[in-house]
């Protein structure tokens, strides 16, 4: 195959300790210079409010806006304006996105600890939430829908998109119509480090949010860590990653489609591929080099692909899961015979598609799932956006006359131990209760 279509061939047991380390941490976010940068836009948004945000409309989005807020009649036109099957097809992703979250709404629970002790959570929806979605190569309506459909399902009482304006003055027509189909309750013509700072400490005419999620540029990711002393974020989530593990019975041309479809969204994209057997191996990177050379997005693809992009063979799959493992890909496709018998076997994948028939496009879109999930290794410890995320709990506890008198001595005992003398007496007051 012609030289440097992909980064690293060969045997995975053959990978230099280096390679392999360079493969498993990914691109990294954290550029102190951006995290400076951001740190000042922050500053001013805190500062000067609206007028910052005005400003920064102007100065990085070149849009000259008269006010913040994109009224609802902008958002019905971009909708009356998108193709009917546009339309249609957005609706059934909202659709299967709704049904998927419902299922995956959380119940209030209480446990009897000891007789008469009561411990009790319940889930309680957040007030209010903010879905980014960023502008330029990245314009995607369907990540609204990831947003926003989960938010709303768990009833979460006002969902706000901010999206950067184009010279025009408005977000993307496709951020405006899928906010509109979402159930979005307002839009801000707002990008970057400022939209975050606007929806994390407020402006006279943005309100602050309980929750921020949605990916964005390296601006928005370093603004997101900035401000959890006021809010809560998702996961940090980088450039698009895959993982396919294929045995001998994966057709290598559908492996090569899923390693194409994650490369065109970004050169940074990750796309890796562990074919059982070096002629499987072969036959996957020769499909992915006739692949790429067709590609339309083929700048995007063939620097993705030459940079990280890797089709490495393993004697047996058993040899392939330590590394799916450590690897923790954003999207896991089991291009195997038996795919589901393997699922037990990975640990961190953001989501796992069974079998190459379960493209990751159709995650991507469709299936209900969600497409916002962890990537550069965080899936070692978060997991992907859903309902969950849109709630804090309440707890409380209970406890009876009989439970107070045995519990008095114990926790007065504790209480004494830690030099707290309030209160072990106002434990020990209900001993004869
Ligand atoms: N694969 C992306 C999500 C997406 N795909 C949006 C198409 N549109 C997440 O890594
Ligand atoms: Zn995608």
């Amino acid at each position: 195959m012609s030289a440097g279509t992909l980064k690293y061939r060969g045997p995975l047991s053959g990978l230099s300790p280096e390679a392999r380390r360079r493969l498993l941490e990914r691109s990294g976010t954290s550029d102190a210079q951006v995290a400076e940068r951001t740190r000042e836009l922050i500053a001013r948004v805190r500062q000067d409010g609206d007028a910052a945000l005005l400003e920064m409309a102007l100065q990085f989005d070149r849009a000259r806006l008269s006010s913040l807020e994109v009224p609802r009649a902008r958002w019905e036109e971009a909708l009356a304006a998108l193709k009917p099957e546009v339309r249609s097809a957005l609706e059934r992703a909202a659709r299967n996105i709704a049904t998927a979250h419902r299922a995956q709404k959380p119940q209030a629970i209480e446990v009897e600890t000891e007789p008469g002790i009561v411990v009790g959570r319940r889930p309680d929806p957040l007030g209010r939430v903010g879905v980014y979605a960023p502008g330029g190569r990245a314009v995607y309506p369907s990540s609204v829908l990831m947003g926003v459909v989960p938010a709303k399902v768990a009833g979460v009482g006002e969902v706000i998109v901010c999206s950067p304006p184009g010279p025009d003055g408005l977000p993307a027509a496709g951020v405006l119509a899928a906010a509109l189909l979402a159930g979005a309750d307002r839009v801000f013509a707002l990008g970057g480090a400022g939209a975050v700072a606007a929806m994390a400490y407020g402006t006279q005419s943005v309100p602050r949010v309980d929750r921020i999620v949605g990916p964005g540029n390296a601006y928005v990711a370093a603004a997101k860590l900035q401000v959890v002393d006021a809010v809560a974020i998702d996961a940090p989530a980088g450039p698009s990653e895959i993982l396919v593990v294929a045995d001998g019975s994966a057709d290598p041309e559908a492996v090569a489609r899923e390693m194409l479809a994650q490369a065109e969204h970004d050169p940074d994209a990750c796309c890796v591929t562990l074919a059982v057997g070096q002629a499987q191996a072969d036959a996957v990177a020769q499909a992915v080099e006739r692949a790429s050379a067709r590609a339309r997005r083929r700048e995007i693809v063939s620097t993705s692909l030459r940079e990280r992009g890797a089709v490495l063979s393993v004697d047996s799959l058993e040899e392939a899961w330590p590394f799916v493992s450590a690897f923790a890909p954003e999207h896991l496709l089991l291009a195997t015979a038996a795919p589901q018998e393997h699922l037990a076997r990975v640990r961190h994948c953001g989501t796992v598609f069974l079998g190459e028939r379960a493209s990751v496009a159709f995650g991507d879109y469709m299936t209900g799932a969600n497409h916002v999930l962890p990537t550069a290794g965080l899936g070692h410890a978060y997991s992907g956006l859903s309902v969950l995320d849109f709630y804090r709990w309440t707890a409380w506890q209970r406890v009876d006359r009989e439970a107070a008198a045995r519990l008095a001595e114990d926790v007065g005992t504790l209480a004494d131990s830690e030099g707290l003398f309030a209160h072990a007496e106002a434990a020990r007051a209900w001993r004869h209760s």
